[in-house]
């Protein structure tokens, strides 16, 4: 155990795990020795809290957005070039957090800070020092919510997610985005639930946990595998402002060029059981979740007690609402639309959709879906869920709120044991802010009404098998999960819910 046996050894698992000779090419600043980030509750028992609070004081009161000690500076870094719903979500993430918290350290003078992260899996209740109103506290701003245990889940951690990336069938990267993250968000609400949420300062101990648990996912074994560094993945470089670059490969993990680890990587095995701090059969609401049915079908609103369960306990698929049927027929040059119905309202009701598909429409998903041979020079290789022309009102981007997008619920299930085989994803304030950014910076249409967007949500290969069995007919839930805080009334218009199929390959 010499110093020097140590060096080599670490030397050479350096050097096997980095392939790609540009990562030596790194800068000074990074030939520090390696840190490790910390859970909250330690962070905040050690000298860095003070310096992590002053910085953020410091940046706040800096009121130059072009100059990287103000805390502008890294919202708009986000604003401008953060991608969401799209490829590279978690490792531009990464990269982003690296530098912001360089600029922690530079302006807080304290060179062996780090960032902390919230561990919302142990502790849902956001760290009492972020929720104190006082003038004086730089880490607070009014929020819809405080606790995000209704937007937890497992589903990302689960033994089938094995591929990393999105665009991949069972990515990680699109899972995790999916839910627990976007949810977190939405339900947080205010700043938190749009682009501009690096200015809640709760959002850096978010995005630390999601970067730790991305780690503890790719160190997590199983078959899970992440793209080597000689997968041109890795290629190229991020941009966070017009002179902040880091090259992609950085980011392969935390460890190699970056140097830095967590306290804590591995996965988490339950979820929280119950509210922290709080007896749950105390609760003002008795206990039981807001997500509730259609009043006007009261024999459906049968719900369970809150468990602390992060799955919304519905035991019965939410009420059917009639709705206008829109036809099928091209919806653009490689989308077909089989059918849909239009304008459905979402408010604090959980609500149904089905949709027709006559026979013709019918006969072509399944063979899509099948892999059939299709006929007619067709090249469609996938279906999906698409909401079209999706707006929200005022109340409705403050957040406080998501919704479970379902697929084919059966009539009668318990909506929590059965989400992992129904769900199409989720869809809230931030979701739609993140397509509406997407429409600003050209990377994606909006919906064909000004002012919308469209939301697709892939038809999985587990999911095709629901519609494969029955394809002339199709259930879309809205399940609404609410914060302690949520607005009612509504608040999402969907113009039209439609099953298209496309040229993409499924996933
Ligand atoms: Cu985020």
């Amino acid at each position: 155990m010499t110093r020097q046996g140590y060096s080599r050894r670490d030397f050479i698992k350096g050097a096997s795990a980095l392939m790609a000779p540009s990562l030596f090419s790194r800068p000074l600043l990074a030939q520090t020795g390696a840190v490790q980030r910390l859970e909250w509750n330690t962070f905040r028992t050690t000298r860095h809290y003070a310096s992590l609070v002053n910085a953020i004081a410091t940046m706040k009161e800096n009121t130059n957005p072009g100059d990287k000690r103000s805390w502008t500076y890294w919202v708009n870094a986000h604003v401008n070039f953060c991608p969401h719903g799209v490829p590279y979500f978690l490792a531009w993430h990464r990269g982003y957090l690296y530098y912001f918290e360089q600029q922690l350290r530079a302006v807080s003078g304290n060179k062996a800070l780090v960032l902390p992260y919230w561990d919302y899996y142990t502790t849902p209740q956001m760290p009492a020092e972020f929720t104190n109103p006082s003038p004086l506290n730089p880490l607070y701003v009014a929020r819809v919510n405080t606790n995000v245990i209704d937007a937890l889940t497992l589903a990302p951690f689960a033994g089938t997610v094995i591929n990393m990336q999105r665009g991949l069938a069972n990515a990680f990267e699109t899972s995790f985005e999916g839910m627990p993250h976007n949810p977190v968000h939405n339900i947080i609400g205010n700043v938190m639930a749009d682009m501009q949420s690096p200015a809640d300062p709760i959002f850096w101990l978010h995005h630390a946990n999601v970067d730790r648990l991305w780690s503890a996912w790719q160190q997590g074994g199983g078959g899970r595998t992440t793209p080597p560094l000689t997968n041109s993945y890795w290629n190229g470089n991020f941009t966070y402002a017009s002179r902040l670059t880091m090259q992609r490969n950085w980011t392969f993990d935390t460890r190699s060029a970056l140097r830095y680890s967590y306290q804590n990587e591995t996965m988490p095995a339950s979820l929280p059981v119950a509210r922290n701090g709080a007896d749950i059969d105390s609760d003002s609401d008795n206990g039981f979740r807001l997500a509730a049915f259609d009043s006007a079908a009261p024999q459906l609103a049968q719900l369970t007690p809150r468990t602390g369960s992060a799955t919304p306990r519905l035991l019965a698929r939410p009420a059917l609402r009639g709705f206008s049927p829109t036809a099928a027929g091209l919806v653009g040059p490689d989308r077909l639309s089989l059918g849909g119905v239009s304008r459905i309202p979402l408010d604090e009701f959980s609500v149904s959709a089905q949709v027709a598909i006559d026979d013709a429409s019918a006969d072509l998903l399944q063979r899509v879906l099948t892999g059939a041979p299709r006929g007619r020079g067709t090249a469609y290789r996938s279906a999906r869920v698409v909401l079209d022309n999706v707006s929200i009102s005022d109340p409705g981007r403050t957040g406080g709120y998501f919704y479970y997008l379902y697929l084919n619920l059966p009539s009668t299930t318990d909506v929590a044991s059965a989400s992992g085989a129904y769900l199409l994803g989720s869809i809230g304030p931030f979701e739609i802010a993140g397509a509406m950014h997407r429409v600003h910076m050209n990377i994606e249409a909006g919906g064909s009404e000004p002012g919308t967007v469209r939301l697709a949500f892939p038809v999985t290969l587990q999911l095709a098998d629901l519609l494969v069995q029955d394809p002339r007919r199709l259930t879309v839930s809205f399940v609404r999960v609410s914060g302690d805080t949520s607005p009612g009334g509504p608040v999402i218009q969907v113009g039209e819910a439609r099953l298209e199929l496309s040229r993409d390959a499924p996933v």
